[in-house]
């Protein structure tokens, strides 16, 4: 197996083989240049702009939430605008100042889209029913698997703030770490100058790292992750990678002028429960037993 070279293809096959599957063992991630269509690459991006102006200041199926006064942490200071009948709900880039008369404007500087499979047609197919994308999951997570989320992060032209490293398993409430992966596919060219993808190879197989909350967001320590490690998943729209849930990776922050939208959505093998919050935060531990991962009750708000 080559594993001095970024395990970055171009062809998502009709049926990964035995040795893709064991990259994805070693390595923790796999990328794909080709996956999605033009088609449905445009109808998934034209998409986010259908969903704010179906959502923003459309007081009868919204509210809006304002978090900036008492917010420190950087990431979580947007305008929040949530489905007022199901968990949707899409935030703003940090100070962006959006304003019902500049709707197109607010499309290109959302941050972070949650929940949103059931809102269109072309989400619920990406992450439900695409031929290859269901059969790469089958291959790394064994069949009935299931979903487990969908949260999306766009990168604004310019002010896409950086998403530090972290593990998603940090976040998710589930019972084993062996069975969870998550699926990033890249809408506009996704480069190391507008904020693609980096991530550890073989970064997993440490286990549960710890995370802290920082002026920014949750993220580990430059000194657990070791940077230098890191490799640059470059993708064209329509790429994809796919990760274990225990890999650290990031996304640096978007100063160019080109923007940086992508999909996200997770997945957890049949074997893996979702379970209380507690319950997960006992196993997400150090040899101490303290919680390694992110939590919400210690969001640093403002002095
Ligand atoms: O899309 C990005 O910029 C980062 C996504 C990510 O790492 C996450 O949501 O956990």
């Amino acid at each position: 197996m080559d594993t001095n070279t970024p395990a970055l293809y171009d062809v998502l096959p009709e049926q990964p083989d035995a040795d893709l599957v064991a990259r994805y063992r070693e390595e923790g991630y796999l990328a794909f240049r080709q996956v999605l269509t033009p088609e449905e690459v445009k109808a998934a991006s034209d998409g986010i702009n259908q969903l704010v102006h179906k959502y923003a200041f459309n007081d009868a199926l919204s509210e809006r939430i304002y978090k900036a006064k008492e917010q420190k942490m950087q990431n979580g200071r947007g305008m929040l605008f949530k489905s007022r009948t199901s968990d949707f709900h899409f935030q703003v880039e940090g100070d962006y100042e959006a304003r019902p008369d500049r709707l197109d404007e607010l499309a290109d500087n959302i941050r972070k889209f949650q929940s949103y499979t059931q809102e269109l047609p072309i989400y619920d197919f990406i992450a439900n029913r695409h031929p290859r994308l269901r059969a790469l999951l089958g291959a790394v997570l064994g069949p009935d698997y299931q979903p487990y989320s969908s949260m999306a992060l766009c990168k604004p032209a310019g002010i896409g703030a950086a998403k530090p490293w972290h593990q998603d398993l940090a976040y998710f409430a589930v019972n084993r770490f062996d069975g969870v992966a998550g699926v990033w596919i890249a809408l506009d060219p996704a480069t190391v100058a507008n904020g693609c993808m980096h991530v550890i190879p073989g970064g997993h197989r440490t286990g549960p790292r710890p995370h802290y909350w920082s002026k920014v967001d949750c993220e580990i320590t430059t000194e657990e992750v070791a940077p230098a490690a890191a490799v640059a998943i470059e993708l064209p729209p329509g790429g994809l990678m796919v990760f274990d849930g225990l890999l650290p990776h990031e996304t640096p922050a978007n100063r160019s002028p080109l923007r940086r939208r992508a999909l996200q959505f997770h997945y957890r093998s049949a074997a893996t429960q979702v379970v209380p919050r507690e319950e997960y935060q006992k196993k997400f531990a150090g040899p101490d037993g303290l919680f390694l991962g992110c939590d919400y009750s210690k969001v640093a708000t403002k002095e």
